[in-house]
């Protein structure tokens, strides 16, 4: 299972619209424009949109923190990710939620704040599509920080022990807030801690959106006919900050520049170029379309309006 030409070139522009995204909200975060900080994840586009490429609208995404790459992937629009960032009642969740990205209509499950709470959520998630006979999915994706949490090794447990339809994919981008995280663990590859439950787990190259693509394509189709969890670690490269207000400096130029060789949006062009599928002239005529997309994207966000305190309430429970 590998993805075709257009596949391929629809994951090429949703990178390209994630980086530029993901550059125009940290310039507003900068700026002061927008009320929130923000977490970037440059250089590791192809994970969230790679591994969000082979499902399907009924299925579900818990998505990260970090960057807009998922979110895209599984058919977030700038629009309704920069109402969110402004807090506006256009948003999808009506100006509640700020950086915690959600649409349910479209199977995007809200991020909670509390690492580690979504396994529990992902695997209640699957074992609802199980027990109601519906044939989703469900793609859990989560730091390898987050997978030091407990819940990680509960969730791997029922979801092995029930078969349920989830796919566990852990973006290691080996860093932990401020810290590295070999600093944190003396285990190197995430993935073997699938091993201890038999649920079958495969290591791949995070910068390769193909290879992203196609173990997730496997593990996807694994689940929906009945075949039971799978375990991916995506391994790439953090190249922003941990956010907005770290001012850095724990990367050393070395390895930035290493992985800058390796970025995945300019192998993803290579392939296409190799393949006869893009040249310079479609590639600019696409560059163009995301920046006016994410232009009209920022207007309609700040003309806005934010939402009437007197429906502060709504959708609250005690
Ligand atoms: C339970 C909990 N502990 C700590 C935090 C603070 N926190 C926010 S992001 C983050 C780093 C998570 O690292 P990782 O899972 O590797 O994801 P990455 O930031 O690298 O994408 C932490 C510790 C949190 N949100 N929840
Ligand atoms: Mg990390």
């Amino acid at each position: 299972m590998e993805p075709d030409r257009e596949v391929l070139a629809q994951l090429h522009r949703k990178m390209l619209l994630v980086r530029a995204l993901e550059k125009r909200v940290e310039r507003l975060v900068t700026e002061a424009r927008i009320p929130c900080s923000g977490h970037f994840g440059l250089g590791q586009e192809a994970v969230g949109v790679g591994a969000t490429g082979p499902l399907l609208a009924s299925d579900f995404l818990f998505g990260t923190h970090r960057g807009f790459a998922e979110y895209i992937g599984k058919g977030l629009t700038p629009r309704e990710i920069l109402a969110e960032y402004y807090g506006k009642a256009t948003s999808p969740s009506a100006g509640r939620l700020g950086q915690h990205l959600l649409k349910v209509e479209i199977g995007i499950m809200p991020l909670p704040s509390s690492l580690g709470s979504e396994f529990g959520m992902s695997v209640g998630c699957a074992l609802s599509s199980h027990r109601r006979g519906t044939n989703a999915v469900t793609l859990n994706l989560f730091g390898e920080g987050t997978a030091s949490q407990p819940d990680c090794l509960a969730a791997l447990e029922m979801a092995a022990l029930w078969k349920l339809p989830v796919v566990f994919a852990c973006n290691n981008n080996q860093f932990v807030e401020l810290d590295r995280f070999s600093n944190l663990t003396t285990s190197t590859d995430v993935a073997r801690r699938a091993d201890a439950f038999g649920v079958p787990a495969e290591i791949v190259d995070g910068n390769d959106v193909t290879a992203v693509w196609a173990a997730t394509a496997r593990a996807v189709d694994r689940a929906r006919k009945g075949g039971g969890p799978t375990f991916l670690e995506f391994k790439t490269y953090r190249r922003s900050t941990h956010y907005t207000g770290d001012p850095g400096g724990y990367q050393s130029a070395v390895e930035l520049k290493a992985w800058e060789a390796k970025d995945p949006i300019d192998r993803c062009r290579s392939l296409l170029i190799d393949r006869g599928a893009l040249d310079a002239a479609t590639e600019e005529r696409m560059s163009k379309e995301v920046e006016e997309e994410i232009e009209a994207a920022v207007r309609f966000a700040e003309d806005s309006p934010f939402p009437d305190p007197a429906t502060l309430a709504h959708e609250a429970w005690a």
